[in-house]
């Protein structure tokens, strides 16, 4: 019933906001970041609206948040589905073996670390003997149904592996083992590849370790609220815990949340639009936006794409605009956390789209956290941080006259 009503308030605000949108001025960023893609049936309509709820809504010790956990909602990290702060960052850790293989620490309840718990349940701490640790900024989920619609031939038309071309830039496509879960489930495209040896192209996540936003829904449910779907359907726990708390657990029966739950959840990942951009046709956005392509950064933040045909008409067959080639690149030393998931090396990060990207100040009260760990506080320092396969554009960049690099920051902010 509740629910019902916060649809219906919904609904009446996304009228709203569609009306609106015929306007020449600068849309309200915390309307913008929330809306659904265009002509999204009644049904999804109303799908994306039980999903946007499960999104926002609190869960309790009640419904199963725990016995570890780091928050108990999606919103406290995602506000308005926008980029985050280092507040909301999530750490994963682990540690190197004399072989020089990365150990996960799931017998010290890596990779992900859950520093809060449920009363009289310890709560996790990084172990010392870690020796691999990132810290990672949430991302704004704008547009990622797209990005689950791009055809994986088209991704990997831009992989350039043994860098033929010599520019210096080799992106290269994730292949992970998906979970058997994440293959059971819907897939927005007909025949999503799965290889021979049962890896398929990860998308998701700042190393792309997911294939699709279904494993990605119910993984952040159990890692970072510990709420256990039928998917993911063991609760998160403390190998420092006694076997009786262990045991005892959070006493909520698994799975705490039901498959529809999911199911909206995963539609609402797929179906929030791409922020529209601002001031898009101004003379330094425009000047920027040439500077951006001419100097080399749409290498790897590769502007368009067309979606393959989808199950989603509204994500079928679509030219959208993501600034990504959906790859991963070695970006050298300074973004070297020595931490691995997937197939991404310790250096290794995926191109993350740039939609959104000037929103994200706004988002966080002024000031923007950018690059995986939220490091750089500017765009002018995010541009600084890239090294690796990105040096030589950076350089380009630093080459530039000043006005110049100012153009090409006004064109960031208007994405
Ligand atoms: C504690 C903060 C936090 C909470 C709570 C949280 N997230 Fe996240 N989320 C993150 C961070 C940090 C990442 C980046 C992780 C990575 O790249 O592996 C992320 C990544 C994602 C992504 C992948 C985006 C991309 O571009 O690949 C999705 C989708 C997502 N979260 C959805 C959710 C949903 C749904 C919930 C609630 C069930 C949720 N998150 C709860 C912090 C959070
Ligand atoms: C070799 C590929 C590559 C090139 C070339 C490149 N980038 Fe990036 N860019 C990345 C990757 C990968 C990241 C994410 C790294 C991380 O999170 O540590 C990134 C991150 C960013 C971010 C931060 C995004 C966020 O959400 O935090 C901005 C802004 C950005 N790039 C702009 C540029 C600009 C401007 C240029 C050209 C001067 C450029 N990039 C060139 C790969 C590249
Ligand atoms: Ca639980
Ligand atoms: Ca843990
Ligand atoms: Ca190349
Ligand atoms: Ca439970």
């Amino acid at each position: 019933m509740r629910l019902q009503i916060l649809s219906s308030i919904l609904f009446i605000s996304i009228l709203s906001f569609h009306a609106c949108k015929v306007m020449d001025t600068a849309p309200d960023p915390e309307m913008v970041l929330i809306s659904p893609i265009e002509s999204l049936s009644d049904d999804e309509l109303r799908m994306h609206m039980d999903g946007d709820a499960v999104f926002n809504r609190s869960f309790t010790r009640e419904d199963g948040v725990g016995p570890v956990f780091i928050a108990t909602t999606c919103r406290s990290c995602h506000f308005n589905g926008g980029k985050g702060h280092p507040f909301n960052e999530i750490v994963r850790f682990g540690e190197w073996n004399t072989e020089g293989k990365f150990d996960e620490m799931l017998d010290k309840s890596g990779p992900q670390l859950q520093y809060r718990s449920i009363d009289g349940y310890p709560a996790e701490e990084v172990p010392e003997a870690a020796d691999g640790v990132v810290h990672l900024n949430p991302p704004a989920l704008a547009g990622l149904g797209f990005l689950e619609a791009l055809s994986e031939e088209d991704i990997l038309s831009w992989e350039d592996v043994d860098d033929t071309d010599g520019d210096g830039i080799s992106g290269r496509a994730p292949y992970v083992y998906p979970p058997h879960y994440a293959l059971d489930h819907t897939f927005i495209l007909d025949e999503p590849l799965v290889n021979a040896d049962g890896t398929m192209l990860g998308r998701f996540g700042k190393k792309s370790f997911s294939v699709n936003l279904f494993q990605q829904a119910a993984r952040a449910l159990n890692e970072d609220l510990g709420m256990t779907t039928s998917a993911e359907n063991h609760d998160p726990f403390n190998w420092k815990a006694t076997p009786e708390q262990i045991e005892e657990g959070d006493g909520v029966p698994n799975p705490e949340i039901s498959d529809a739950m999911l199911d909206q959840l995963t539609f609402f990942l797929r179906s929030c639009a791409p922020p529209p951009r601002r001031n898009a046709n101004s003379p330094a956005v425009l000047e920027g936006e040439a500077i951006f392509a001419e100097i080399g950064c749409v290498k790897c933040h590769r502007p368009s794409f067309t979606t393959a045909k989808s199950r989603i008409d509204a994500l079928s067959e679509k030219l959208v605009f993501p600034y990504s080639d959906m790859l991963l690149h070695d970006m050298g030393d300074g973004l070297d956390d020595g931490y691995t998931e997937g197939d991404a090396q310790t250096f290794e990060w995926r191109t993350p789209p740039l939609w959104g990207l000037g929103l994200a100040e706004e988002s966080q009260g002024g000031t923007g956290y950018y690059m995986h760990d939220g490091r750089a506080t500017t765009l002018y320092d995010a541009i600084q941080a890239h090294g690796g396969e990105a040096a030589s554009i950076k350089g380009n960049f630093n080459a530039l006259e000043q006005t110049d690099q100012q153009y090409l920051i006004e064109f960031l902010r208007s994405l």
